[in-house]
């Protein structure tokens, strides 16, 4: 550990929250101080799964009584912009799970509540945390494949996301901004950041509020083209959730991932293959391994930023850029017209 003990509090212990304590608890250099949930049964229930001292169903109480280093939010977005406002009063650096919040108006006051209280936030943007994705990255920097020119960026699935996730089905704004959001950050961390793009959507499964099927082509500023597939009403076999599948293209040679965490790479006649499986934890719970990784990098990643004073790669300034790629793709899928992201208006 390079620095003292961090105290942190965790709001909302739902269902993806378990990732999220279970990794605190497990890194070296972090106290769980405390848990806080609107049920407290839940909270208690946390509490004493991962070793918390304390547990709350009032958020401004735990923040109130407990001495803590920062915060983490792992709420739906509906409550965000309440408990970051609490949070930056106390001028307690905080990372927030995405979605950062539902409206891009809202998602812009959290960067800028954060930014005038002087504070450092993260959104907990995991997916680019993904060994696979990290290994895509590394060999575009590598130069093994050339300057990108081309790449899809595909997350298409079948599962029954609504079991664990009910609250899904009654989003108005659905698969682009809860899936949309990470396989978008995707593209602008493996091809950079983008001038247009255009989008089309379909809402397909029966009896849910919003777009379950949304497919984004992307001009990047630095020329190359990535169509972002995401899709929650895909009858496939075999199923690859929750993984996602990459391929991309360059001026000397391409990759791919495919499911099963299989990278190819091919380039100027040579091809290999790469084992990109994730670190398995004492804790893992298969299919949802990756993920589950991809947490504690996020996790790590934050404290290494916090402990350093850099800015996190998930920044909200630099979210911001995320998000006007997804509020932009809604405005394509309306107007149908390609757009500029709405951060560059
Ligand atoms: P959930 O409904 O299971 O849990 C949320 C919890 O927050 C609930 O227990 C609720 O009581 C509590 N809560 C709400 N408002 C609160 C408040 N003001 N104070 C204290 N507690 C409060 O939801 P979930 O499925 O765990 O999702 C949480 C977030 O995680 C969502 O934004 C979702 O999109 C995200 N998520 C991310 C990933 C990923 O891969 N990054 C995967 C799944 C879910
Ligand atoms: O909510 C979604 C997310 O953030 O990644 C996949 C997902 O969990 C659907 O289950």
């Amino acid at each position: 550990m390079a620095g003292p003990l961090l105290r942190v509090g965790v709001i909302g212990c739902g269902f993806f929250a378990e990732n999220h304590l279970a990794a605190w608890a497990g890194m070296e250099g972090i106290v769980l101080a405390a848990v806080c949930d609107l049920d407290e049964a839940k909270a208690r229930a946390a509490a004493q799964k991962f070793g918390a001292a304390a547990a709350y169903r009032d958020a401004a109480e735990m923040l109130a009584k407990e001495q803590l280093d920062f915060v983490d939010i792992v709420t739906t977005m509906g409550s965000h912009a309440a408990l970051v406002g609490l949070a930056a009063q106390r001028r307690l650096p905080m990372i927030v799970q995405k979605p950062l919040a539902p409206t891009w108006e809202a998602a812009v006051g959290i960067v800028e509540t954060c930014r005038a209280a002087g504070i450092p936030m993260m959104v907990h943007e995991n997916t680019r945390f993904l060994t696979p994705v990290r290994a895509a990255r590394a060999v575009i920097d590598g130069g093994e494949i050339g300057t990108p020119t081309w790449a899809r960026i595909a997350f298409r699935t079948g599962h029954d996301i609504y079991g664990k996730q009910p609250y899904l089905a009654k989003e108005e704004h659905f698969v682009l901004l809860d899936l949309g959001v990470h396989m978008l950050d995707v593209a602008r961390y493996l091809l950079g950041d983008v001038a247009r793009l255009y989008c089309q959507s379909e809402s397909i499964k029966p009896g849910i509020a919003g777009e379950d099927m949304a497919t984004t082509v992307l001009r990047h500023q630095a020329g190359a083209t990535s169509v972002v597939e995401c899709s929650y009403a895909s009858p496939i076999h075999p199923d690859p959730f929750p993984q996602l599948v990459l391929q991309i293209e360059g001026m000397r040679g391409s990759l791919r991932v495919d499911p099963g965490y299989r990278m190819t790479v091919a380039a100027e006649g040579a091809v290999r293959e790469v084992d990109v499986s994730p670190a398995l934890f004492p804790w893992s719970t298969p299919p949802w391994h990756g993920t589950q990784e991809s947490v504690v990098r996020t996790q790590e990643h934050w404290v290494k930023c916090l402990r350093q004073g850099i800015e996190p790669e998930t920044s909200g300034t630099d979210s911001l850029k995320t998000y006007g790629l997804v509020w932009g793709a809604y405005e394509s899928t309306r107007s149908g017209q390609a757009v500029t992201p709405l951060d560059q208006r």
